[in-house]
């Protein structure tokens, strides 16, 4: 019996500021969970190709295949000796993609071969493209670091590339690992 009381006592106090002031303000927007989409890691879906390749081939040991094959460790890079300044990665998916957001981890050594200056653009035909992030003087605190970049992006594209116009130091450059993740209008 004494339970019951405090708990109506307890509902009745609860309930009295909520009819007086309504409940509240709402601090964040609404979510419809019905329609609410997660952030999706996409890079499985397309194909790679780059401008210039690893000296021992797209499969070799440091091969661009190892850029997307979501392996994260020392073990798994791509590298290019030399780099040339007009160098770029892309993805080309067999449907559009709403992505907002990629993912670039540092290789296992040597910080000057890390990516500097880059943008990262959108196409629709791999003809015309629109840049949707741009970045300069980037570092890379750590080996095999992910560093995560992400930006505004309504527009869903067939193909996606990274051109990065300058490395940290000398002529290598080298990345363990690239990923572009879709993101939903609502948490962009
Ligand atoms: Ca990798």
């Amino acid at each position: 019996m004494t339970l019951l009381k405090i708990t109506r006592r307890t509902i009745g106090l609860c309930l009295v500021p909520v009819l007086l002031l309504g409940c509240g303000k709402e601090e964040f927007p609404a979510v419809d969970l019905f329609t609410w989409k997660a952030k999706v890691d996409v890079t499985d879906k397309a194909n790679l190709s780059v401008n210039v390749e690893s000296i021992g081939g797209a499969t070799g040991n440091e091969g661009s295949k190892k850029v997307v094959d979501n392996d994260f460790s020392a073990a798994s890079k791509f590298l290019i000796n030399p780099y040339q300044a007009d160098f770029y990665m892309q993805l080309s998916f067999p449907a559009p993609q709403q992505v907002a957001s990629y993912t670039l981890t540092s290789g296992n050594d040597a910080p000057g071969r890390d990516p500097k200056d880059w943008k990262f653009s959108g196409s629709m035909d791999g003809t015309t493209w629109v840049d949707l992030d741009v970045r300069t003087g980037e570092t890379f605190s750590g080996r095999n670091l992910t560093r995560t970049f992400s930006f505004k992006n309504i527009i869903l594209y067939n193909h996606y590339r990274i051109s990065i116009s300058a490395v940290g130091s000398g002529t290598l450059f080298q990345l363990s690992e690239w990923r572009l993740i879709e993101v939903p209008v609502e948490q962009q």
